[in-house]
């Protein structure tokens, strides 16, 4: 197709060095490139043109001083990506491998999301490449000060609205709000992920991980089958992970398998309600390793990652259920295979863009439900979202209210998708769906709000 070549050819020569990026619009390029052959106003208005042209992007030096009382420098950024339905919306992520690329496919990836959530958000991405592992919470805290007295004139609860992902949990939000509130002299919902007894939304924390699960029930349900008596695997120990585990346990099926950067444990037994509890312990209020699970339960075997083999032994572990929950490219072509030849039919993304495209397509082309990032987690955008609209009318919502929306918003993405790939030919394909539906909410605004 030579639209999408031409596009595609555009946007690698202005960002060669974003790979994560160049993989994230090429997929979205391939699948839409089905909607420019049927639709010219797209074409004419150069809609694809603009939605991977950040609207703006701010880079900043944040600097701070450690306990030792050293200065240290980090950078920060937020990538304001598309506005058409409304602020930017997306977290901020501090790990220490953030560049510009990274948080140019997070951006890239939230504008679709953020639209199928049925919810008015436009999409954004930021963070830094500070490493929260390792420093005390005064050091946390100080960081936290600096990037906001930075990014604070960017934002606001109209403009853009940030939150977390990987390393920015509930502590990090606290210091980022205490300081914009300072800053600002405005209480306002200007992030989301608060805690609840200062503005946050109940059901936030466990968003992410519910909505994930609640999608590959969905996606289950199509062929009259659930989740109930399932082995499934979870990668990473974080705050997807553990409420996704939660979730699972909830509707019957059986988690054997957590992990972190430095390995991952499988427990054959499954990890109930009470080894969950620790889990959460460990890893949020000990900030411990997973390795520790293995030494604290029996019956529990603990692989050290291995960056020398050429693929994740916890995926070649059988299960019918996966859900990356961990980061991006976690899942490469061999983790693939193990996992198809381990009996796995059902892949849920947690994490955003876990799969690589090779991957990606041995899923596709094994005819498997395979729910793609921008659908199968943006429970935890969505529910930011409803946060905004409690904060906005000064009220807070019950925990059943917010988990039925939660629910909703889940079903109705997935019908989004089903129906999308439907229309285009491609049904059953949950990445066209994602892609076209997500694309078409967005287009359309672009189009009906002019040359901006
Ligand atoms: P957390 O920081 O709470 O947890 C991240 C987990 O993933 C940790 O166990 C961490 O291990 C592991 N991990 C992170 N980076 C790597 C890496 N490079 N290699 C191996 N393991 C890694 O983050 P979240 O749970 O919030 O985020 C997990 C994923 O979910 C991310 O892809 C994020 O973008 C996505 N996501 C998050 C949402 C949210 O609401 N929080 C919403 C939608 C998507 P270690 O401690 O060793 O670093
Ligand atoms: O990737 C994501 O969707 C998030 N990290 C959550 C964004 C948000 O604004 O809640």
């Amino acid at each position: 197709m030579q639209i999408t070549e031409s596009i595609l050819a555009q946007v690698e020569a202005r960002n060669p060095a974003e790979p994560e990026f160049l993989q994230a619009v090429r997929e979205v390029v391939d699948s839409v490139g089905l909607v420019l052959e049927r639709h010219p106003e797209y074409r004419a208005a150069r809609i694809m043109e603009r939605i991977v042209e950040p609207e703006r992007v701010v880079i900043f030096r944040v600097p701070w001083v450690d306990d030792q009382g050293t200065v240290q420098v980090n950078r920060g950024f937020r990538i304001e990506m598309n506005s058409a339905l409304g602020p930017y919306k997306g977290g901020l992520r501090f790990h220490p491998s953030v560049n510009l690329g990274i948080l140019k496919f997070l951006a890239f990836e939230q504008v679709f999301k953020n639209a199928l959530t049925t919810l008015p958000l436009g999409g954004g991405k930021g963070g830094s490449d500070f490493d929260p592992k390792g420093k005390s919470d005064a050091e946390v805290m100080r960081f936290c000060q600096s990037f906001m007295t930075e990014l604070a004139r960017h934002i606001g609860p109209h403009t853009d609205v940030p939150a977390g992902d990987i390393g920015v949990g509930g502590r990090e939000i606290g210091f980022l709000f205490g300081q914009y509130k300072r800053l600002a002299n405005e209480f306002t919902g200007v992030l989301t992920g608060k805690g609840f007894g200062w503005g946050g939304s109940l059901i936030r924390p466990e968003a992410t991980g519910y909505g994930a699960v609640y999608f590959a029930a969905e996606m289950l349900a199509t062929r009259d089958d659930s989740l109930e008596g399932k082995t499934c695997l979870v990668s990473g120990s974080g705050n997807v992970a553990q409420f996704t585990v939660e979730k699972l346990i909830d509707l019957g099926a059986t988690a054997v398998t957590l992990s972190d950067s430095s390995g991952f444990i499988h427990d054959p037994a499954g990890i109930d309600a009470e080894k969950l509890a620790w889990v959460m312990e460990l890893k949020n209020e000990r900030r411990g390793r997973i390795r520790e699970y293995a030494e604290h339960f029996p019956g529990v075997t603990y692989t050290a990652a291995d960056p020398g083999l050429d693929h994740n032994p916890l995926w070649a572990v059988p299960a019918a259920c996966a859900f990356p929950s961990a980061t991006q490219n976690e899942i490469n072509a061999s983790d693939a295979k193990n996992l198809l030849a381990g009996g796995c039919f059902v892949v849920s993304e947690g994490a955003n863009m876990p799969s690589v495209p090779d991957a990606v397509e041995l899923f596709i082309g094994a005819g498997i439900l395979y729910g793609p990032g921008k659908a199968a987690n943006a429970g935890g955008v969505a529910v930011s979202g409803l946060e905004m609209a409690q904060n906005a009318g000064m009220t807070q919502w019950t925990r059943e209210t917010v988990d039925h929306r939660l629910r909703d918003i889940m079903v109705e993405i997935h019908l989004a998708c089903v129906g999308a790939s439907e229309r285009f030919g491609t049904p059953g394909n949950y990445v066209n769906g994602a892609n076209i539906a997500g694309f078409l909410k967005v287009a359309d605004a672009m189009l009906d709000q002019g040359v901006v």
